[in-house]
């Protein structure tokens, strides 16, 4: 079965050249499959890797846009409809230069599995541009999410394609993209989520991610009967994601030590805790990109000028920043600290290779399809809020979202018992979202 899963893997990278983050993905994925492929021939007989590796449509289009000296941009905007079987495309909108097919297409795969894990109605999608918003006015923002959104239209609906925020893509931007959508089509609908809560936005969106993190890391936690009480914990990233898990990381009695930005990560000895985590939303809103700004206002903090906080001393450590931001340099400073605990808030933050020899000296990794799957779950939520005409309350959402990262937890553990990985929560969150995909493409025919 290895050999028939390399197969796979071979065609991927020959057919996606030059788009190794794609290849990560689908060797990360694929590999964790094997013994279900053993274990279920009629899947290979019926093609459904070769056509889960098989995006079901890739756009890709011109976004022209006029900046603000009256200079004429030209950007490309995506957008991958990966997997519709259980049910529309639903996945973020991404806008950094980083942004190109082989991203959007890593994106759009690991959100297939993501979804299915969340038990929820909603099939994998991903998109974006290779926008940098960083230092562009809002009426530059604005010119470039119309534009975008005037081609985007013809490839979504609410109950075809809903997009959503992801890097670079916030409130602001959902707003104008949402905007643009009305005007065009003279509908309103829940075409899009993460929006704001006058005009159809769900409450608890905006923390859903952070929040569903670090339910996960505690039921991880849990299992080897340990709590987040008391344990300091290394953060990346300073966005949403970041700030959703410093919160609930607070409230449940963990002291978190740093928070980072491509400039650089700051360790505050203090914690990052009360007005500094507010402080977090500041800087996001500086449009800046950097969190130097959070050493100078609290004399508590260090600024550690182009590193990354992975050589900290801490019980746990979540990723909120990108992909790739842990390689194996990495891991061999957090297995030497002593690291028991990887959370991974960002999608695919670890190297392939930086995941191997994490798991090698047993440190237990919440994996970022099961951990941040509590974002999407609440867009879902927002769908049907939408879908009703209805309002739905916060305490209503977060006991939603706990619920589901509870049973994303069991689903993942209970996946890799069964398949003979013991206590694996990447080969079993792989299992278990693929278990569901498989099944309702089976029950579909060949399509
Ligand atoms: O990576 C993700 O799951 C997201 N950016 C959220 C996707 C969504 O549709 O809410």
């Amino acid at each position: 079965m290895a050999k028939l899963v390399e197969q796979y893997i071979d065609i991927a990278k020959k057919r996606n050249p030059g788009e190794p983050e794609f290849h990560q993905t689908i060797e990360e994925v694929l590999t964790s499959l094997e013994p279900v492929l053993e274990a279920n021939p009629q899947y290979v007989e019926a093609g459904l890797l070769d056509r889960l590796i098989e995006p079901e449509r890739m756009i890709t289009f011109r976004v022209p846009w006029v900046d603000d000296e009256g200079k004429v941009q030209v950007n490309r905007g995506f957008r991958v409809q990966f997997n519709s079987a259980i049910g529309p495309y639903k996945g973020g909108l991404r806008f950094a230069p980083s942004v190109y097919s082989g991203v959007v297409k890593f994106l759009g795969f690991e959100q297939i599995f993501k979804n299915a894990l969340t038990g929820l109605p909603i099939g994998g999608g991903k998109g974006g541009a290779d926008f940098d918003p960083t230092g562009k006015s809002d009426a530059e923002v604005m010119r470039f999410c119309q534009s975008f959104m005037t081609e985007l239209y013809k490839h979504i609906g609410p109950d075809t394609d809903i997009p959503a925020g992801d890097l670079g893509v916030g409130a602001r931007e959902i707003g104008y993209l949402f905007g643009q959508y009305k005007r065009i089509l003279d509908q309103y609908s829940g075409v899009l989520t993460g929006k704001g809560i006058p005009y159809g936005g769900l409450q608890g969106r905006t923390e859903a991610t952070g929040f569903g993190i670090v339910f996960f890391t505690r039921e991880m936690l849990a299992h080897f009967g340990e709590s987040l009480e008391g344990k300091s914990v290394a953060v990346s990233g300073f966005g949403n994601v970041a700030w959703g898990t410093v919160t609930k990381l607070n409230e449940l009695g963990a002291k978190v030590v740093t928070i980072s930005g491509p400039d650089g990560y700051v360790y505050d000895e203090d914690g990052v805790s009360g007005e500094k985590i507010d402080f977090m939303l500041k800087l996001r809103a500086s449009g800046e990109n950097i969190v130097e700004p959070y050493a100078e206002q609290f004399k508590s903090a260090k600024f550690f000028k182009g590193e990354k906080p992975w050589g900290v001393k801490a019980d746990l450590y979540i990723p909120c920043a990108t992909q790739n931001e842990i390689h194996i340099e990495d891991a061999k400073k957090m297995v030497e600290n002593g690291c028991k605990y990887l959370c991974e808030g960002a999608n695919m933050p670890t190297t392939n290779d930086a995941l191997e020899y994490l798991q090698k000296h047993n440190v237990i990794i919440g994996p970022s399809k099961a951990a941040n799957a509590g974002g999407v779950a609440c867009s879902c939520i927002e769908m049907g809020q939408n879908a009703g005409h209805t309002v739905f309350t916060p305490t209503q959402v977060y006991e939603q979202l706990e619920q589901i990262m509870i049973n994303i937890h069991k689903q993942a553990a209970a996946a890799s018992a069964k398949y003979g990985y013991g206590y694996d929560l990447v080969k079993g969150a792989n299992i278990a979202g693929f278990l569901r995909v498989a099944e309702a493409m089976m029950a579909q025919g060949i399509v």
